[in-house]
């Protein structure tokens, strides 16, 4: 340990100097709203009151942040880098409020200009910079470093647009741009002073230095400017504050001079644009690699940007000696995207700092750590070496010797086997060769995890066996969890009040505090106060769902809820077949045993997926002729509801009952949106996927819905699927096919959605979806069966929260930072 000594005389002067700046809260919200943005009065707009409340509270946070620096700075504690592509972060401001206990004093300050702090903050745009799971997980584990005190920076992209705005025209999705920089962000800071130069294009040279050993340098390359944006990730109520670095992409010269000088003004600026694009948007695909230049230049930008960023602080401190660098720093790579940091470390090592091929990767292969989510094949990253040899010419020469080096161990440890040789290689080879990104990960890495027990585990056994045979040690598995401050405390006020009247406080940074609800379960008063908390979010839900879409849910009925990324392998479709079933039996006049229901389904489709955008029309139309048929008296509501984000979960997860996570066995990772609803005391209806089966262990096999074949059950239905047979063979789903395939969902356009129909009875689907339709609506009249017992639903909601701690993604954290990442919290030693 250094001596802390002279850094903490500095820190004392330095608060004792910035809390005498801070005038109280109301005070400081009235200075920023006349000063800083030139408002004084109340009949400003609550846009104006956002911003000068988010400046005000971001002072407070600065405070914390500048010392959380100086802590880390002063020892000497491995740091870990979170690089990750996408950070799904939502809105700043509660959650800052929230971590710094400065709620009452918001109040206050707003009150004075009869605002409501709710009202405010709705003012503040999603930072979505992320597509779904894999963009909020980082959000979530950024959250749980800062509360436990983590030395953990995440580094990501500052992208201009995020995640596109969906609207709804005449039922089908329609996407729109997401300017949220539009109004400027009080929640970050610019650090010109830290800008890095990435190169990109250009050729590799070859020579022997003056001891006439080989080199090789990347040159004629193009060069442009990555600017630091810094974010503060505020660490519940402990005075920490970590960091999020997002690069800003910039052109070298905003303007050509020669281009000018000759005449040619608008050339002259377009060196400008072409650099900026490469920040500017968000790639909307959440589960298909798509082979673009820009997303393979998005990719490479932001690992060489940061691992300059983290060597350059490296030399500042350690001159070139890199001998500790290994130990002192880890790199965990959020899935394949940031892949090219174990090349690009390795040419920063050799060719800007010297070392030699053993040396860098020893410190390389000893640093980098890499999570995968997902079993699907079209998601796996390849680029074409094509691309790569244009773009990055010196990395490709480096992969390619990562890849012999890596290829002659093989055959010294399987002497022969060339086939063995070919699976593994880096390199797919071909008429187009390609990069194979998740092997380079593996090889480049010290640890491979997946994202939930099963996930791991098929990891080992299907996609990576070759690897998992070669490195048993290396693979381990890391269930994924979520941050209750936000999923539970934040977006369930009233939930939260009962808690703290009930067990105390401690659940926020110990969630395996709710067993102490267990007791409970069954004591009638507690469960009184349970099912008030639920009917009053289910109100601020049923007001929500009609702001936005017109439709009116009735609070009686079970609220269900599918919301998530349209994708086939989730299975929306299921739902909507069973919607289909129900409202085929109310026309029908057969419903006994039936729940009143509100289905609600949200999610976007990737702008390129056309089955998916297929699927939101299709649920769209069914809930027109559903929700307006005179059969239908309040038994049955569909919505799509458009727009689904971060900031709409937070009011959709507290008002639901029925959480559906119906993927097809075996293609789900884990899961996330699951986990939030279980806190929220939700059932789960579901498959035996991803960390649903987690979810079952925890809260036991009679608190949880279960359908559908398991994982091994997929891959033996396959072999002999007839989905003909089985509609046949079944009354209740042969008239679901008959309304859909007879056009009643969609009379004015007749055939739209054979394409849908056929993929069902296609003996050939993927994600077998008839094959656990029959299993699905026998759990959904289970569900519905029990949802009229109030007592025992209420009994089973309040064990769902209950068991729900496993799945605090400070859990998560924890098992990262010892089993992986080996990094200590840093407690604040206060003098
Ligand atoms: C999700 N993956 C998994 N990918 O689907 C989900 N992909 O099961 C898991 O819970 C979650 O990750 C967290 O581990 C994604 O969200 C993407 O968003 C994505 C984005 C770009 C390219 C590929």
């Amino acid at each position: 340990m250094l001596d802390q000594k002279p850094n903490a005389t500095l820190a004392t002067t330095d608060l004792t100097l910035t809390s005498d700046i801070l005038a109280p809260l109301p005070d400081e919200l009235r200075r920023h709203l006349y000063f800083t943005l030139g408002h004084d009065n109340s009949k400003a707009e609550p846009h104006y009151f956002y911003q000068a409340l988010a400046i005000a509270v971001r002072d407070r946070v600065t405070k914390h942040w500048r010392t959380t620096r100086q802590r880390f700075a002063a020892t000497e504690a491995r740091r870990v880098h979170y690089f990750s592509l996408e950070f799904l972060l939502g809105r700043s401001l509660n959650n800052a409020i929230q971590n710094l206990g400065l709620d009452e004093d918001s109040r206050r300050a707003l009150h004075e200009y009869g605002l409501k702090l709710e009202e405010i903050e709705d003012a503040e745009p999603d930072a979505g910079l992320g597509n779904g799971g894999l963009g909020r997980l980082a959000a979530c584990f950024l959250d749980s470093c800062a509360n436990l005190e983590l030395p953990v920076v995440g580094y990501g992209i500052r992208y201009e647009f995020g995640m596109f705005h969906q609207t709804i025209r005449d039922g089908r999705q329609v996407e729109g741009p997401d300017h949220w920089l539009r109004d400027g962000n009080p929640w970050e800071i610019e650090r010109p002073e830290d800008t890095r130069t990435i190169k990109f294009y250009g050729h590799t040279q070859r020579g022997l230095d003056a001891n006439g050993k080989p080199f090789s340098k990347w040159v004629g390359a193009q060069d442009l400017l990555a600017v630091p944006y810094d974010m503060p990730i505020p660490g519940y109520k402990n005075e920490t504050v970590n960091t999020l670095r997002l690069w800003k992409a910039e052109a070298t010269d905003v303007f050509n001079l020669e281009e000018f000088n000759s005449g040619n003004y608008p050339d002259a600026v377009v060196q400008k644009n072409t650099a900026e694009q490469i920040s500017m948007v968000l790639y909307p695909n959440d589960a298909s690699e798509n082979g673009k230049e820009l997303r393979l230049k998005q990719q490479y930008f932001l690992v060489s940007a940061s691992l300059q960023d983290v060597l350059a602080k490296w030399v500042d401190q350690h001159g070139e000696d890199f001998t500790r660098f290994g130990e002192l720093n880890c790199f965990q790579l959020n899935d394949t995207h940031p892949a090219s940091a174990v090349p690009e470390l390795m040419r920063l090592l050799m060719d800007e700092h010297g070392l030699d091929w053993e040396s860098a990767w020893k410190i390389t292969s000893g640093c980098m750590a890499y999570t995968n989510h997902t079993l699907l094949p079209e998601a796996l990253e390849r680029w074409s070496v094509g691309l790569f040899s244009r773009l990055l010419p010196r990395l490709l020469e480096i992969i390619f010797e990562i890849n012999e080096r890596f290829l002659a161990e093989v055959a010294k440890s399987h002497p022969g086997d060339m086939e063995l040789r070919r699976r593994v290689s880096l390199v797919e080879e071909g008429d187009h060769p390609h990069i194979r990104m998740a092997y380079l990960s593996i090889v480049g890495s010290f640890s491979v995890n997946g994202v939930a027990a099963l996930h791991t585990e098929l990891l080992k056994s299907g996609l990576f066996a070759d690897f998992y045979a070669m490195w048993p040690k290396k693979f381990n598995n890391k269930t994924n969890g979520v941050t209750q401050r936000r999923w539970l405390s934040h977006c369930n006020p009233e939930l939260r009040n009962l808690l703290y009247e009930t067990i105390g406080t401690e659940w926020e940074s110990d969630l395996e505090q709710m067993k102490k609800l267990v007791p409970l379960a069954d004591d009638a008063a507690f469960q009184k106060k349970w099912a008030t908390v639920k009917q009053h979010n289910k109100k601020r839900l049923a007001d929500y769902v009609f702001e936005n879409t017109g439709v009116q849910f009735n609070t009686a009925a079970m609220f269900d809820v599918q919301v998530k990324r349209i994708h086939e392998y989730k299975r929306q479709l299921l739902n909507v077949l069973h919607v289909v079933h129900l409202y085929d039996r109310i026309r029908r006049g057969d419903t006994v045993g039936m729940a009143p229901r509100c289905v609600l389904i949200g999610g976007k489709a990737a702008p390129g997926y056309h089955v998916a955008k297929l699927i939101v029309k299709l649920i769209n139309n069914v809930a027109d002729v559903v929700n307006n048929d005179p059969k239908n008296k309040d038994m049955l509501k569909l919505v799509f509801f458009p727009n689904y984000r971060v900031s709409s979960m937070e009011i959709i997860c507290p008002g639901t009952e029925l959480s559906e996570q119906i993927s097809t066995a075996g293609k789900e990772a884990s899961g996330t949106g699951n986990m939030k609803f279980m806190m929220n005391g939700a059932l789960t209806i579901g498959t035996l996927d991803g960390a649903n089966i987690e979810i079952r262990e925890q809260a036991g096999d009679e608190n949880f819905f279960l359908f559908g074949l398991d994982a091994s059950g997929v891959v033996e239905a396959k072999k002999t699927y007839d989905p003909d047979a089985i509609i046949a063979g079944d009354e209740d789903i042969r008239r679901v096919m008959e309304l859909l395939e007879s056009g009643h969902f969609n009379e004015a356009e007749p055939g739209i959605f054979d394409l849908l129909t056929k993929g069902l009875r296609n003996p050939q689907d993927q994600w077998l979806t008839i094959a656990d339709l029959r299993s699905y609506i026998d759990a959904q009249a289970e569900a519905a069966k029990v949802y009229a017992d109030q007592k025992k639903w209420n009994r089973m909601s309040i064990i769902n929260s209950a068991t729900s701690g496993w799945f605090s993604s400070d859990r998560t954290i924890n098992q990262y930072a010892d089993e992986i990442w080996k990094a200590k919290p840093l407690r604040d030693k206060k003098a």
